[in-house]
């Protein structure tokens, strides 16, 4: 075996492609109330902070219903929508992994659910940050293109050292991003959308820039693993995202190799921002630690 083939190889109990059995069954009380009280919660945040078609989302797959969403219940709704269906998986898996999944319409989300007594802070993705956060989104048939397009264009980068700026470009469309619209910036980032202080930060906070999407630029910058992000990225439509996606990624790869990366905080001379941030957020956090 190679040595990439052994790092692939998947936890005892996991299938080859990494996925395990949901067992809906076995969720306790507890486990469903946790669930209950975060949905509850945002739910009644989110109205004018997440963006329609979140909106839409949630609601098609009647995700309120009895706890922890059963992927047997939600799978028929969502793939009769576009196509997608969400697996089960012991927690992150490998890059190439979790790229073959995406290509193939597969939302790998995470089994287990956060502690009732951590509601706000996650060390790693859990089944509501994956579901409640990522799979709405998969109802809209255009976000649906893009994740497929991602996870292709993720395959083709395995082999090339661009993974970091792929994964820069799903930390701050996926994971963190914002849209455009004619009522004002919404949210569409899973990241963003499963917290409750984030889904007010990244629209009403003084502190982080939001500046317009550009596919090269989104590459070049460093992300926030630890803390709320310090600068946002907004697209005009999901249209758009997913048509950068679909240019040819070869020269953009040449340019990035010789590109050095902008730093996080920073808004480049005449780039277009909807918001040049204090950062008093980050220096606060900063300080505190020092
Ligand atoms: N695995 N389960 C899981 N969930 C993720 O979001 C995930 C992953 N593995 C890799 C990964 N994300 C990153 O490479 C992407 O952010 C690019
Ligand atoms: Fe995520």
């Amino acid at each position: 075996m190679s040595a990439v083939a052994d790092t692939l190889a998947p936890p005892a109990g996991a299938r080859a492609d990494w996925t395990i059995d949901q067992a809906w069954d076995r969720y306790g009380d507890a486990e469903h109330r946790v669930w209950t009280t975060l949905y509850e919660r945002q739910r009644a945040l989110l109205p004018g902070r997440a963006c329609d078609a979140f909106l839409r989302g949630l609601d098609s797959l009647d995700l309120h219903r009895g706890g922890v969403p059963d992927f047997a219940r939600i799978n028929p709704e969502l793939s009769r929508l576009t196509g997608w269906s969400v697996v089960a998986v012991p927690g992150l898996v490998p890059d190439a992994v979790f790229f073959d999944h995406l290509a193939n319409r597969r939302f790998p989300s995470g089994q287990f659910i956060r502690d009732g007594g951590e509601l706000d802070y996650l060390r790693e993705p859990d089944i509501f940050h994956d579901v409640f956060g990522h799979v709405p989104m998969l109802t809209d048939p255009v976000f649906a293109d893009y994740m497929q397009a991602y996870g292709q264009g993720g395959l083709r980068a395995v082999g090339l050292d661009r993974l970091h700026n792929l994964a820069r470009l799903y930390w701050y469309t996926v994971e963190f991003g914002l849209l455009q619209t004619p009522a004002g910036l919404r949210i569409y980032g899973a990241g963003i959308v499963s917290s409750r202080a984030e889904s007010v930060f990244a629209l009403d906070d003084p502190s982080p820039n939001r500046l317009a999407f550009d596919l090269e630029r989104v590459m070049r910058t460093p992300y926030r693993i630890d803390d709320f992000q310090q600068t946002y990225f907004v697209i005009p439509s999901l249209d758009a995202l997913l048509d950068a996606t679909l240019s040819d990624f070869g020269p953009l790869y040449d340019r990035l190799r010789v590109a050095a990366d902008i730093p996080i905080e920073a808004v480049q001379p005449g780039e277009p921002a909807f918001t040049r941030g204090t950062q008093a957020y980050a220096r606060g956090r900063a300080a505190a630690v020092q």
